[in-house]
């Protein structure tokens, strides 16, 4: 197995039509969910990927298994809770401008947040190359920020960790997630994290570099630059290697940053360099920011391999 990525997968309502959430008069239902976002693209892309989760009984659990096998990901570590629901959550469309939308959760006690290292399949996680997870899991319930130490423990066995730092504000009580969102940051292999999220969750200034001294320790970070670029610190390119962004107009923004962390694994499972792993990321991103909803299918292989290997030219 490639990948295992373990975290809650919700069914998304996306609105009909721009505008408020109180003036939005229908919702098309999607699916969401940070890691299985990434689990799906990477096995569309044709590696082996596993989510690991866990959702109710009930007909929005039936669903989230059955689209995300649709994905090719294997679903048979996703154990079933009868007493507790399957999260939902529903969002606006983003304001041209800023990409600003609101968003409102139904996930508070769903069978996902009473994960623990009791009830999750560990040994189906443990059992990948790489083995991603989120901050989403860690503000979910503190069983699931119990979990997610016990899964970034160092020791025997443990897979290459990924971690993308995804702090989402409104899930988390006033400042609590900043230091645990850095310690689990600190525990991982390869860290996913926006230049402005480590701004205002650290408040680190100074660009990559300042993310960088203030996370040493990952083996791989990646600090995203919005629509500029991003930039890799590894142990070979320990100033940062820098690679700008496609040029998208984006129709909605949900569900880039996963599309990005799944492009730059799959280059890194292929053994390609931090130039390439990048611009992988990029290209799946480029995808996510042009569909509406939070998971969008990668570029085919072969003209994601043409694009990623055109010269600088054609990519500044
Ligand atoms: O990155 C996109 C995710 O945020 C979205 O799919 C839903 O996992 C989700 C969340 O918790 O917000």
């Amino acid at each position: 197995m490639d990948v295992a990525a373990l975290g809650e997968s919700m069914v998304t309502f996306l609105p009909s039509r721009p505008g408020r959430l109180a003036d939005v008069p229908s919702f098309d239902r999607a699916i969401g969910g940070a890691e299985s976002n990434v689990a799906c693209a990477l096995a569309a892309f044709g590696h082996t990927a596993r989510w690991v989760s866990r959702v109710g009984a009930d007909g929005f659990g039936d669903h989230l298994v059955e689209r995300i096998a649709g994905y090719g990901v294997d679903v048979t570590a996703v154990r079933r809770d009868p007493g507790r629901p399957t999260g939902v959550y529903f969002r606006t469309a983003g304001d041209r401008g800023t990409g600003a939308h609101e968003v409102a959760y139904y996930r508070a006690g769903s069978a996902a947040s009473a994960m623990s290292a009791g009830n999750v399949d560990l040994a189906a996680a443990r059992a990948a190359r790489v083995l991603h997870l989120t901050g989403i899991t860690a503000a979910l319930s503190a069983q699931c920020r119990d979990l997610l130490h016990e899964m970034t423990a160092p020791g025997p066995g443990r897979p290459l960790v990924s971690f993308d730092v995804n702090h989402r504000p409104g899930l988390w009580r006033d400042g609590e997630g900043t230091g645990v969102l850095l310690e689990l940051a600190r525990r991982a292999d390869l860290v996913f994290v926006g230049e402005d999220e480590a701004a205002h969750t650290w408040g680190t200034t100074g660009g990559p570099a300042a993310v960088r001294r203030l996370l040493p320790e990952p083996h791989v970070l990646v600090v995203k630059e919005g629509a500029r670029g991003a930039t890799a610190f590894t142990p070979e390119h320990p100033d940062g290697t820098f690679e700008p962004a496609l040029h998208a107009t984006v129709v909605a923004a949900t569900g880039a940053g996963d599309a990005f962390a799944a492009g730059f694994l799959s280059a890194t499972l292929r053994g390609l360099p931090v130039k390439a792993r990048l611009r992988y990321g990029h290209l799946f991103a480029a995808a996510a920011l042009t569909t509406p909803g939070d998971l969008a299918a990668p570029p085919a292989r072969d003209h994601a391999d043409h694009l990623a290997a055109l010269d600088d030219a054609a990519w500044g």
